[in-house]
């Protein structure tokens, strides 16, 4: 598929980067987007450990799902819309390989959202926040009502989704929404170096522990914690983990095969 709206590269090995792009928009998710992110996430580049996700230009990451399409929508659209939507961002955060979203200015609505849906966020000092839906006569739709509450507790949650407003990066850091904040100029290096260190971990261990953590959407304590003995005891059926043991003891720098 040629991509319209998203530009991929690969800077680092095993490292890439996918920019969703569309500036008149402020980088707005349109259903072209969504299925090109659709299309992305199911044909994931081969020998790839670690995406970050950003947006295009110096002012927004994502400013929401697409408002001038979303206008005329009826109510069986709407829906059609928000699963569509959902079922994309459940397919990022379920990945075998961590995303990290590079936020670089407005993350708003859908753009929040599918923040949310990545492993790790962090900002530019100029990011802004906010799922601003109730003052268009929308709640999130993208399943911004369950993620955002994960994330940072549901009184946090609600007060923004309530009331829509906006937060600034050093108020997003505060409630757990992204995990630091740099200058907009060190944003991308510093999402690479996060990149490049997740990359050079054992792949097959990092997947695991990605669906194990995961999992305590789904799974109750036991469930959770028999799961991770599972996981913890197919590590040992693979070459990684001899490698990784064998070059401890050898005092050497661990060469992971993803076997
Ligand atoms: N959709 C479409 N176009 C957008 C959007 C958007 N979400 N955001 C910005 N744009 C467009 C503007 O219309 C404008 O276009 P034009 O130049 O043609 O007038 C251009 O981008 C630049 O925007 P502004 O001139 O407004 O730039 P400002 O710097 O003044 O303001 C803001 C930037 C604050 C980001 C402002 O554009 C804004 O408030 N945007 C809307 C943010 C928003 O409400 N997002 C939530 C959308 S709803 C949503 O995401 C729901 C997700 C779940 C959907 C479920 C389906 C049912």
């Amino acid at each position: 598929m040629d991509y319209r709206f998203l530009k991929y590269n690969s800077p680092a090995q095993a490292v890439g980067v996918l920019t969703i792009s569309h500036l008149p928009a402020l980088n707005a998710l349109s259903k072209e987007i969504l299925e090109e992110l659709d299309h992305f996430v199911a044909n994931l580049p081969e020998g790839l450990k670690a995406l970050v996700i950003t947006g295009d230009g110096p002012k927004s990451f994502v400013a929401g799902a697409d408002i001038s399409q979303m206008a005329g929508f009826n109510e069986e659209q709407g829906l059609e819309f928000g699963r569509f939507g959902a079922k994309v961002f459940r397919a990022i955060e379920e990945l075998p390989v961590p995303v990290i979203a590079a936020i670089n200015g407005f993350a708003l609505g859908g753009g929040c959202e599918l923040a949310c849906a990545c492993d790790i966020r962090i900002a530019s000092s100029n990011a802004r926040f906010g799922q601003p839906e109730v003052n268009l006569g929308i709640i999130p739709g993208f399943s911004g009502t369950y993620r955002l509450a994960k994330l940072i507790g549901q009184g946090y949650a609600k007060e923004l989704v309530y009331t829509g407003r906006m937060i600034k990066a050093d108020e997003a850091l505060r409630v757990g929404l992204v995990n630091h904040v740099y200058e907009p100029e060190a944003l991308m290096d510093e999402a690479l170096k996060l990149a490049a260190d997740i990359a050079s971990s054992a792949p097959i261990a990092v997947c695991y522990a990605k669906a194990c953590i995961n999992a305590n959407y789904d799974l109750d304590k036991s469930d959770a914690l028999e799961l991770e003995s599972q996981m913890f005891g197919r590590c040992f059926s693979t070459e990684d983990q001899k490698n990784g043991m064998q070059a401890f003891l050898e005092k050497k720098t661990p060469e992971f095969k993803n076997k």
